[in-house]
Formats: structure tokens, C-alpha cells, sequence
């Protein structure tokens, strides 16, 4: 059931007994048919906090064990309608290589969200999948989201002014 690469093996026929032995040694090929996993990401929320960073960490899972190491790159993005800023609101990833060592079927891709103390939306940014290797990308993305925990600054008290009357 892994997918491993091809394999060969070496058959060396010896001392025949009453016969003659045209060629002594046959390679084989073992041609592997197990098909590459699939690799995809959770989406995750965090409450931002308001002092320090918080973790927000993202879950990479292929569909079954590989016999073969699987590589894939990932990188952070600002993404979705209420967009995250990368270096105000978290800290930017850049495109980086993940192994998957053989058998291993779940890796953790963490990112920092910095705390603040002012008021936003619920913001969202992206965990991107790219460059799989022995292995398919069934899902390229995976949603991060902030959810703001800061009230609306208190409104600035409006002086009401005295309605001049004419
Ligand atoms: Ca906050
Ligand atoms: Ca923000
Ligand atoms: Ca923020
Ligand atoms: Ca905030």
C-alpha cells in the first residue's frame, strides 16, 4: 500500500544440475502502483489577545503514509474579505519546505498573530500550499482567522452645541 519508488532485485542462477545456464543473472523491476497521497490544511481561529502573540497553528495532513519522504512549500497571505495585514497583525511566512519523513502523515505549520488592543474586524489570512513532491495538493489553502477581541473605542463625548435659534 506505500508508494515507494520502483524497485529492482538481482536473480543469480546457480550450479545447474544437468543443464546449461544461457544467462546467470536476470534483473527485475518491481514497478510501484500505489498511488501519492494527498496533502490538505485545516482552517483555524485564534482569539487575538491583546499583549504578545498568540499561535495559530495550521494542521498539513496527507490522506495515507508515504514509503517516500513528500515535500510541499508553504507561505502566509493576506486573504479574504476582512484581511489580516502581515506585519501589523501577524508575522509573515515565507515560502518554506516541509518534509513529510516517510510514514509520517501530519506536520504543524505555526504562525504568530500579534495581540493589539484596537478595535477590527474579525480579519482572515491564508496558509498556502504549492510544489507538492510524491504527493497531490487537494486543498491549496488554509483559513486563518482573528477574532478581534477589542471593544469600539469609547466615542469621543460630542459637545452639543446650543441650537442658535434665529
Ligand atoms: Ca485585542
Ligand atoms: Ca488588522
Ligand atoms: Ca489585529
Ligand atoms: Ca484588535
Amino acid at each position: 500500500m506505500l508508494d515507494e519508488a520502483n524497485e529492482t532485485y538481482s536473480l543469480v542462477l546457480a550450479s545447474p544440475v544437468n543443464s546449461t545456464v544461457l544467462k546467470s543473472k536476470g534483473v527485475g523491476t518491481i514497478t510501484d502502483d500505489d498511488s501519492a497521497p494527498t496533502i490538505s490544511v485545516n482552517d483555524v481561529s485564534v482569539e487575538e489577545g491583546n499583549t504578545g502573540t498568540v499561535n495559530m497553528a495550521f494542521t498539513l495532513t496527507l490522506s495515507g503514509a508515504s514509503g517516500l519522504p513528500v515535500t510541499v512549500k508553504y507561505f502566509t497571505g493576506n486573504f479574504g474579505t476582512a484581511r489580516a495585514t502581515a506585519g501589523t497583525d501577524y508575522v509573515a511566512l515565507p515560502a518554506t519546505t516541509l518534509t513529510f519523513a516517510p510514514g509520517e502523515t501530519s506536520k504543524v505549520v505555526n504562525v504568530a498573530v500579534n495581540s493589539d488592543m484596537v478595535h477590527e474586524s474579525d480579519e482572515t489570512l491564508g496558509l498556502f500550499l504549492s510544489m507538492a513532491a510524491n504527493a497531490t495538493i487537494l486543498d491549496t489553502m488554509g483559513t486563518g482567522t482573528i477574532f478581534d477581541d477589542d471593544p469600539i473605542a469609547a466615542a469621543t463625548p460630542v459637545a452639543v452645541g446650543s441650537a442658535q435659534s434665529t
